[in-house]
């Protein structure tokens, strides 16, 4: 067994690939005796014998060996690059395990001497969904440090106001760096039938949920992951909101209110072709906030003068007002951009680091 001194991590994206990076750290001397028998060289070195920065191939495995390529990138690191499903990972990696190498994630492995923020970065930066979150979050390299480092120095010179308002200042974009890792939350709501789902296919550009001309049809919250200006949002649809519904459909129902109170925005549906029902009137009242969608504009108005004067006026089926539905989301959602230069905090303890200094 070797001592606990090297670390075994996966260095591309989880799922299948084309091929796989493993990375080892720590004492290559002793990976090359704990792998003797598991790795074989084309060459018939062992791996301590190999030349930095070169590529070796190899085959790897006791019994039915497969190819591998593996490089010692410096005196502490190498990598196994192999194929790239994730039996052949996990194989590797379990290899690595038995003869004592710590499996760890990838950004643990990273050389820094900035600390736990610049793991957080690269983290942060690797969960990005678009290119343009991946933009501000590969700005903020180095920000926060700086910026903790500054509050610190304000804090011992007695400047705990002025420390406190640039803490403040920077946790005014705590959700909006928030959502550079995970999508805003927006979700559809309505009584049965006023076409939640059509909707949301028409948003995501193909049929992620089922539409039919019966009440009820949508039970369970559906999701679908879309991009609006550059901004990751997931949308869900949910069952249709009446208060005579009863077992299944009610359970379906208050799924969906606990899914449209927790959202980062409320689409609220109407259908203007049926007459205003007493379930529309409540959820209006129950929801002000909501954006108001004036859904079916294709046929003819019974709401007319009723109809809230915010209404976005939508149709799904002959696809018109969804590009102004668009951009009303991203209005609601990233009202105003960071200045260039603003610290945004990126994870959970960047936030709770700033906090201790309000
Ligand atoms: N004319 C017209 N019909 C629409 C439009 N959008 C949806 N519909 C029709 O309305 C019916 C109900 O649509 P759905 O999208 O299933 O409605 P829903 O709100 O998801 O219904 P539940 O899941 O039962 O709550 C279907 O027959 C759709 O074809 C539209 O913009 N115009
Ligand atoms: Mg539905």
């Amino acid at each position: 067994m070797l001592s606990r001194s090297l670390t075994a991590a996966v260095w591309t994206p989880s799922g299948r690939g084309a091929v796989a990076t493993i990375r080892v750290q720590g004492d290559l001397t002793e990976l090359s005796e704990g792998i003797a028998d598991v790795f074989h060289a084309a060459s018939g070195r062992s791996l301590a014998e190999m030349p930095q920065q070169r590529i070796h191939f190899g085959r790897w495995g006791r019994d039915a060996a497969e190819d591998v390529v593996v490089c010692v990138t410096n005196s502490k690191t190498c990598e196994i690059h192999c194929h790239g499903g994730d039996a052949a990972v996990s194989r590797i990696l379990s290899d690595l395990e038995s003869v004592g190498c710590v499996v760890t994630e990838w950004y643990w492995q990273l050389e820094t001497e900035r600390g736990v923020s610049e793991y957080e970065h690269a983290y942060a930066l690797s969960q990005a969904t678009t290119l343009r979150a991946a933009a501000w979050i590969a700005v903020q390299v180095g920000r926060m440090e700086r910026a903790i480092a500054e509050l610190t120095e304000l804090v011992a010179s007695g400047q705990r106001e002025v420390a406190a308002a640039r803490a403040n200042e920077m946790l005014a974009w705590e959700n909006f760096g928030r959502h550079l890792t995970r999508p805003w939350e927006v979700v559809l709501a309505g009584r049965p039938n006023v076409g939640k789902s059509s909707l949301i296919n028409a948003l995501v550009g193909f049929e992620r949920s089922i539409v039919f001309d019966e009440p009820g049809t949508t039970r369970d919250v559906v999701t679908a992951n879309t991009v609006l200006d550059g901004w990751a949002i997931r949308l869900s649809d949910t069952a249709g909101q009446r208060g005579s519904a009863r077992d299944l459909e009610a359970a379906g129902i208050t799924r969906a209110r606990e899914a449209f109170a927790m959202a980062d925005v409320r689409l609220l549906l109407i259908d203007v072709s049926q007459p205003p029902h007493a379930d529309d009137w409540q959820l209006l009242a129950e929801w002000p906030d909501a954006i108001v969608i004036a859904h079916k504009v294709d046929l003819s108005d019974i709401w007319g003068e009723v109809l809230p004067t915010n209404a976005i006026r939508v149709s799904s089926l002959q696809r018109t007002g969804l590009k102004e539905l668009s951009s009303v989301i991203v209005a609601r959602l990233v009202p105003k951009l960071p200045p260039e230069e603003a610290v945004i905090p990126l994870t959970d303890r960047q936030r709770c680091e700033l906090m201790t200094y309000c």
